[in-house]
C-alpha cells in the first residue's frame, strides 16, 4: 500500500497511490495528514477500512505530488555499505581510519539531514554548493518512523553529498551533507512492508545529462550491513522525536571519482517495492 502528499488546485492532500498512476483523495475519509495514518497503531488496518470506490480517483498525472514527510527530522546512517566505506577511504587519506572503524563499530554513524520544510519533493531542485567542486547524489532507502520508533514505511531518499568538502576534514561533515536542497525524498510511502522483504529490493540511479544518460548503478538493499531496527533503534537512543522520524539507511553507490554533478543534470532514483524519484540539479 503507497500513500502519497499531494497537491492540487491550491489544497494539500494525502491520497493512496493506486497501481503507480491513480490517485484515491483520502480527504473524505478525514485523512488529511500522513501522521493520522503513520502514527495509527495498524496504518494498513484503517486503510483498509475504506472503500475505494467512495473515495475520488485523480489521475497522478493531474496532481503535483510533495515530499512524503510533514514535520519529522531526517537522519541519515553512513558508511552501511562496504562501497561507502571504500569510496570514503579513497577520496580522504586524512580521514580513512574513522571510515573503516565505523563500518564495523556496534554504534552506526548517524547524522542530522533536514528539517521537514526544507527536504525536495517529487520535480524538486536538487542543490549542488557552488563552493564545492565534487557533486554526487546519493540514492538511499529511506525509513518512516513513527514517534515511538516504529518502522511503519518506507521512501526513497537522496543523499546529496559533497566530496571534496567531506574528503578534506571530516569535520566538514554538515557543511558536505546539509545545505540548501541537499535532501529530497519521494515519490511516497510504501506502507507494512517487512525488513526481510524490504532487504530483497533493488536500488537504481539514473544521472541525465541534456538527455542522455551519463551515470547508472545498482545495488541491493540486502548489501546493507545492519539491520533496519537495529538503526532505528540507535537513532531513538537518549532521543525523543514527538513527530517521527525519517531516518535515510546509507548509499550503496558511488560513481567513479572522475564524475560530479552539473546544474540541469536529472537524478532518477528507483527503488523496487516504492517507486522512482526524480530532481533537476540546481546550483545554490
Ligand atoms: O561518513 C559520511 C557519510 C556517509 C554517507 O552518507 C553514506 O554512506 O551514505
Ligand atoms: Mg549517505
Amino acid at each position: 500500500m503507497k500513500i502519497c502528499r499531494f497537491q492540487q488546485n491550491g489544497s494539500i492532500r494525502i491520497g493512496l497511490v493506486s497501481e503507480n498512476s491513480t490517485i484515491l483523495d483520502l480527504t473524505p475519509a478525514g485523512i488529511t495528514r500522513l501522521s493520522l495514518i503513520l502514527e495509527d497503531e495498524n496504518p494498513m488496518a484503517r486503510l483498509d477500512r475504506f472503500a475505494p470506490e467512495k473515495l475520488p480517483r485523480i489521475p497522478l498525472a493531474e496532481v503535483q505530488l510533495l515530499a512524503p514527510i510533514e514535520q519529522q527530522e531526517v537522519w541519515a546512517a553512513g558508511v552501511t555499505y562496504l562501497r561507502s566505506k571504500t569510496a570514503r577511504m579513497e577520496e580522504s587519506d586524512f580521514s580513512a581510519n574513522a571510515y573503516d572503524k565505523v563500518y564495523s563499530a556496534d554504534r552506526p554513524e548517524l547524522f542530522f539531514k533536514s528539517l521537514a520544510e526544507k527536504v525536495s519533493g517529487p520535480g524538486e531542485p536538487v542543490g549542488i554548493r557552488k563552493d564545492a567542486k565534487w557533486n554526487v547524489p546519493e540514492p538511499e532507502l529511506a525509513l518512516v518512523l513513527n514517534s515511538q520508533g516504529w518502522i511503519v514505511g518506507y521512501t526513497a531518499g537522496n543523499d546529496m553529498s559533497s566530496r571534496d568538502i567531506e574528503g578534506e576534514n571530516l569535520l566538514y561533515l554538515p557543511q558536505a551533507k546539509v545545505y540548501k536542497h541537499s535532501c529530497a525524498l519521494g515519490p511516497w510511502i510504501t506502507l507494512g512492508a517487512a525488513e526481510t522483504d524490504v532487504r530483497e529490493w533493488t536500488i537504481r540511479i539514473a544521472i541525465k545529462r541534456d538527455g542522455s544518460s551519463v551515470f547508472t548503478g545498482e545495488t541491493s538493499v540486502g548489501r546493507i550491513k545492519r539491520s533496519f531496527t537495529d538503526l532505528a533503534h540507535y537513532l531513538f537512543r537518549s532521543q525523543e522525536f514527538p513527530n517521527g522520524a525519517v531516518l535515510l539507511t546509507g548509499t550503496g553507490i558511488v560513481p567513479d571519482d572522475s564524475f560530479t554533478l552539473r546544474a540541469n543534470d536529472i537524478t532518477e532514483i528507483e527503488i523496487s517495492g516504492i517507486g522512482t524519484l526524480k530532481n533537476p540539479v540546481a546550483v545554490v
